[in-house]
């Protein structure tokens, strides 16, 4: 009997430190939310290929985020892209060297449905490094772009 404060404070103590750790587990999920980041988006594999399959959504491409997957085509070969709307907005797709200049793909203003599905060709002449964008106002910025790498 006379061990039972004793059990009561090393109870209150032990309730203490999980409570404490609880907290400080809410609190790191709320200070560092769980969300797409560089390293996520690296770990998507590259696609490849004459016929690559994108689909778009809010604000990335297959199924990241933010951001897309790396794509690398030939220099000089006609590529099949397949593009998917998955999202609520009207979306496209425009290839842009890295300074913006858009050298293949849709414009801002030829979009593709939520829902919908649209084959397109492209072909790059000049290998070197290249951008993906969502070309509607303000997509990019949100999230919509990628790297298309363009080998010889
Ligand atoms: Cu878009």
């Amino acid at each position: 009997m006379e061990y039972q404060p004793k059990t009561h404070v090393n109870a209150a103590i032990i309730a203490g430190i999980i409570g404490l750790i609880w907290l400080s587990a809410i609190w790191v999920n709320l200070v560092i939310p769980p969300s797409a980041t560089p390293a996520e988006a690296e770990e998507a594999p590259t696609l490849r290929g004459e016929r690559i399959e994108i689909v778009m959504h809010e604000w990335g491409f297959n199924q990241l985020k933010r951001g897309g997957p790396t794509i690398e085509i030939k220099a000089g070969q006609e590529i099949e892209i397949v593009l998917t709307n998955q999202g609520k907005n009207f979306h496209s797709f425009q290839i842009r060297t890295k300074d913006g200049q858009p050298v293949a793909g849709l414009t801002k203003d030829d979009t593709i449905d939520p829902g919908a599905t649209r084959t397109i060709k492209i072909r790059i002449d000049q290998p070197g490094e290249y951008i993906y964008v969502c070309p509607v106002s303000g997509h990019p910025e949100k999230g919509m772009q990628g790297t298309i790498i363009v080998t010889e």
